[in-house]
């Protein structure tokens, strides 16, 4: 039980208080609860075990003691009993915008609704108009609101579903008999949402196996308990499959179940024409039956006369083509990126002070970071005036001479305005290292005006990169309408970088769009966005979608050397 699923259950429990009509009072005391377990750096259990959890601003007596009771027994009696009368469903509806718990209420009540399914049939028959409180337009609203954000809700983020497939399988490693163990499916191509989590395991021991991934702590419930497969629902809702293989299976297996469908589809059409037969148990000649590879992925891959793909290629968009014509992209990692140019800090809306971003950045091999804090336009991120930014780059200049081997960079965050301008004037801009300009208002504003917008930074000479440059929060916000074409155009005639903003619910530019805008000769900076120093770490989901995009190191902004780099940025 860590802070994230203490914070989910008081979460829920606030929202069930919420569907059941409890006070706003009581209601709201639950989601403040867990919105500050969600932000300590502290381990809740340690705050347990020195009976300090009532410290916890926002936590009084009463949550207090359901927090322990969740530490001591991994279970909540009042969760449970609410859970009994609370269709799960109706929490679901309730992420719907214009959904909130009166109307998933009334749906129920009167309708029977729990599912979106459910909800947008009913929308569809115009059964929803006629209810109190109803009528043509809200039942509209609700309709597009499901359209818009149904299928973003029923997956989960990538950085919340790894870090629990990464723990299961750690788990998992702990036994001898468990003699390999991957993650697969969606999760292993580093999608940036994920339908459920599948595991695969090479095991010498089938029924141990299931008995210990069935009785993992984060597991809530079994859906099904079986002899090569299982599945869980995990405590944050998430579906969990394993499937036990043989270690001479392990490689057709890994190769199978990672998928993606499209792919093994086209892959087995190519075994055909070799006269080989390939699925998740090997691969066979079809003339004699006989199975001749699948020990390793690598070897189910040369079988077939190609070179093993990385999982995040594997989408049938023309990597088996690269393959076979020795094309395949010498896609980035992790280790190629030198530094991170989209930081913020304490100065603005960030968490950390300068110089605990640039030792953290250090440590993680970089060479140089951007601190790139919000612009005096955008007040509720606390954006620095132009004197602001002096004073900082006073701080700047020193940390700069207190760490060795180590470069901060000054920069900005500005704002585009909805005439396609940034803050500050030509003079002031050019005194820093590094412009990132980004959208932060009028995302409801035309195609045209938006486009016009992200233009008009483009081609402002002393604009860098463009930030986050769709806008879209996955599961919160969608795209905002642009001419990404004509985007990416301008982008590459001018030399102006688009951002891979790594923040696991934007990763915008995402990964076809990346690849589209490669084609058209545009350069990227990946960066993290981060708002305090545990959030540097967001750079592994960037340089995942990056792969998925088919980025190489050379057309990435941030894995040049300093020197290079800042020459590449025209100073
Ligand atoms: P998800 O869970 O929706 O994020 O996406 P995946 O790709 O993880 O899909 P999932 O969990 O349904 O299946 C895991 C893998 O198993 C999938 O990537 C490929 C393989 N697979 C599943 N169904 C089929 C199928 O009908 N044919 C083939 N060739 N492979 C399949
Ligand atoms: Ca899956
Ligand atoms: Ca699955
Ligand atoms: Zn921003």
């Amino acid at each position: 039980m860590d802070n994230q699923d203490v914070a989910f259950i008081l979460d829920e429990i606030g929202e069930m208080l919420e569907i059941e009509g409890e006070t706003p009072f009581k209601i709201r005391a639950y989601h403040r609860a867990a919105h500050t377990i969600r932000g300590l750096s502290e381990d809740i259990n340690e705050i347990y075990k020195d009976n300090r959890l009532q410290k916890i601003p926002g936590v009084g007596k009463g949550i207090a003691e359901r927090i322990a009771e969740l530490i001591e027994t991994g279970k909540l009696a009042y969760y449970e009993e609410l859970r009994a009368h609370v269709p799960p469903g109706l929490l679901r509806l309730m992420g719907i915008p214009g959904v909130g718990p009166k109307k998933a209420r009334l749906f129920y009540d009167k309708l029977g609704i729990t599912t979106i399914e459910e909800l947008l049939r009913a929308a569809d028959e115009h059964k929803l108009k006629d209810l109190p409180g109803m009528g043509l337009k809200t039942e509209e609203n609700v309709r597009r609101g499901i359209i818009e954000f149904q299928h973003l809700r029923e997956r989960i983020l990538l950085s919340e579903a790894y870090p629990l497939s990464d723990n299961i399988i750690r788990q998992l490693k702990k036994y001898d008999f468990i003699l390999k163990a991957s993650a697969a499916g969606s999760l292993r191509r580093m999608k940036e949402t994920i339908g459920d989590i599948d595991i695969l395991v090479a095991s010498s021991n089938l029924k141990e196996t299931m008995d210990i991934f069935c009785g993992l702590p984060e597991v809530v419930h079994i859906l099904a308990k079986g002899e090569t497969k299982s599945s869980v629902v995990t405590r944050v809702g998430l579906q969990v499959d394993l499937r036990v293989v043989s270690l001479e299976q392990y490689g057709a297996a890994l190769q199978y179940f990672t998928g993606s469908k499209e792919h093994n589809i086209h892959l087995r059409d190519i075994a055909k024409k070799k006269g080989f037969k390939v699925n998740e148990y090997g691969v066979f000649e079809v003339k004699t039956g006989k199975r001749i590879g699948g020990v390793t992925e690598k070897e189910v891959y040369n079988l077939l006369g190609m070179e093993w793909i990385p999982p995040t290629l594997r989408e049938n968009k023309g990597e088996i083509e690269a393959d076979i014509a020795d094309a395949l992209p010498n896609i980035i990692e992790l280790s190629d990126v030198k530094g991170d140019l989209h930081v913020h800090s304490n100065w603005s809306d960030g968490l950390s002070k300068i110089e605990e971003v640039a030792n953290d950045a250090k440590k993680r091999g970089y060479n140089y970071i951007a601190i790139s804090d919000h612009a005096e336009k955008l007040k509720v991120a606390g954006g620095l005036t132009a004197n602001d930014y002096r004073r900082q780059w006073e701080e700047i200049k020193k940390v700069n001479q207190e760490i060795d081997g180590f470069v901060i960079l000054r920069g900005a965050e500005v704002n585009i305005d909805n005439e396609g301008k940034v803050d500050f004037d030509e003079d002031f801009l050019k005194e820093f290292d590094i412009i990132t300009a980004s959208v932060h208002s009028g995302f409801t504003q035309s195609k045209e005006q938006l486009t016009k917008r992200i233009l008009g930074a483009i081609y402002n000479k002393h604009v860098n990169i463009i930030g986050h440059p769709t806008g879209r929060i996955l599961g919160k916000r969608p795209p905002y309408p642009l001419d990404l074409k004509e985007i990416f155009k301008a982008a590459a005639e001018t030399g102006t970088f688009l951002e891979l903003n790594s923040f696991p619910d934007r990763l915008d530019l995402k990964d076809d769009y990346l690849r589209e805008a490669k084609e058209m000769g545009v350069k990227f900076a990946i960066n993290t966005d981060a708002h305090s120093v545990g959030q540097l770490r967001y750079m592994f989901y960037g340089v995942a979608t990056a792969q998925r995009g088919w980025l190489e190191p050379k057309d990435v902004l941030n894995t040049y050397p300093l020197e290079e780099m800042m020459k590449m940025l025209g100073k």
